[in-house]
């Protein structure tokens, strides 16, 4: 029998990763895009266009209880993978009450429409849990048993998403599962988060078509890993005999700036550092160039300095390892987002 899935969030940089990786396997993939004014799929336009026959969008929201009861009983999912989800933690700041209701009462949503539709013995759910729990970190690195402490209302509402998970499967016997996911990038990573807003500038300064890069602390530090190697982790965790939570990440951390030095150097720019505070800048030595700002609009009112991932249960329960090195998704990253802006500029001259 062909499984069949169910993606929220399909047209996100994980929807699109994993529903590439599941047709791969041979599954049915059912989508949850949401209505937008303008096309948003276009990080699954090539799934669809090479694997029609096995992949249908359908539109909804987590915030829409109705819609998510009538998609779950028509699709009869085998497996269901909440990826949707309001992700951007500044943002969360200035939408607390949508983050809250997308990413908190959407998990929710899904779980009691399993419960609701009598699918508890045969759907299996994957919850998108984040790093952002541990928050305001005192131990490292952190594992399954670090204590959380969310530092915005993104964390605070998936520290509900987390729990709600954990009662359900406890209660009613659903195999759900938390990926307690570390920081995860790509080329198509959304272009507000830091590595892609980093990567996508140093190509489009390399080739003169942007002048500079404003950013905010360069001294928080992730443990940044590739999105193509996360979803696999996804997958194996309902692949088990048991549910549990996993911690995915590499096992290394880097700074702001190690990125920003790292991805400048790719483009062929050997970024030097002059100043401190608000006045420190990023020095092109070659034009003598002030390319790197810092802007204090990109502090956050509650900054999660230091997050660094153990990923033992991980390798030991799920045979899962990080396949990409923080170099090479460096070094990925730029290298699309070079041909990206050539593109840009072919168009933009012709
Ligand atoms: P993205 O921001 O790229 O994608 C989020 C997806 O959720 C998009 O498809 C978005 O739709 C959709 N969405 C947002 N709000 C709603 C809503 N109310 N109803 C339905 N869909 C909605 O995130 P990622 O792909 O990077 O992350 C996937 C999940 O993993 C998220 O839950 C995120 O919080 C979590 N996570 C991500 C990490 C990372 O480093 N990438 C690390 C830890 C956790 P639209 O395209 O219309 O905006
Ligand atoms: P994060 O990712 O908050 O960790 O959440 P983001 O890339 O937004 O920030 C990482 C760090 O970089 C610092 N920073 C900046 N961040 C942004 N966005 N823009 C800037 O200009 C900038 N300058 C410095 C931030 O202060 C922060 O310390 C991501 C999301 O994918 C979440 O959904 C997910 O849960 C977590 O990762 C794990």
């Amino acid at each position: 029998m062909q499984k069949v899935a169910l993606i929220t969030g399909i047209t996100g940089q994980d929807g699109a990763y994993l529903a590439k990786l599941l047709l791969a396997k041979g599954y049915y993939v059912h989508g949850i895009k949401r209505r937008s004014s303008q096309s948003n799929t276009d990080r699954t336009d090539h799934v669809y266009n090479d694997t029609d026959s096995n992949f249908s969008l359908h539109y909804g929201n987590l915030t829409d209880s109705i819609n998510l009861i009538r998609i779950i009983e028509q699709v009869q999912p085998d497996e269901i993978y909440n990826l949707a989800a309001q992700s951007h933690v500044q943002v969360s700041s200035e939408t607390p009450e949508d983050t809250a209701n997308a990413d908190a009462i959407g998990t929710l949503r899904l779980l009691e429409a399993i419960r609701i539709l009598g699918l508890t013995e045969k759907t299996r759910f994957f919850q998108a849990s984040t790093s952002e729990l541990f928050g305001k970190v005192q131990v490292t690195p952190q594992k399954e048993t670090t204590p959380f402490y969310p530092r915005s209302p993104y964390a605070a509402a998936k520290i509900y998403g987390y729990w709600i998970t954990v009662n359900y499967r406890e209660a009613y016997g659903i195999y759900a599962c938390n990926g307690i996911l570390f920081n995860h990038e790509s080329p198509i990573r959304g272009e507000s988060f830091v590595t892609r807003k980093i990567t996508r500038a140093a190509a489009r300064i390399k080739l003169g078509s942007q002048e500079s890069l404003y950013l905010g602390n360069l001294d928080a530090k992730r443990d940044w890993g590739y999105a193509g190697d996360y979803v696999k982790a996804m997958w194996l965790m309902l692949q088990q005999e048991q549910p549990e939570d996993y911690v995915i990440a590499t096992g290394e951390t880097h700074s702001v700036r190690e990125f920003v030095e790292l991805a400048f150097k790719n483009a062929g720019i050997a970024i030097t550092w002059r100043g401190t505070g608000l006045e420190e800048k990023g020095i092109d030595p070659a034009s003598g160039k002030e390319i790197v700002h810092i802007d204090p609009c990109y502090f956050r009112p509650t900054e999660v300095n230091l997050l660094l991932g153990n990923p033992t249960k991980a390798r030991e329960k799920l045979g899962w390892t990080p396949e990409t090195s923080f170099e090479k998704l460096v070094s990925m990253m730029v290298a699309e987002d070079l041909k990206n802006a050539q593109r840009d500029l072919l168009c933009k001259n012709n």
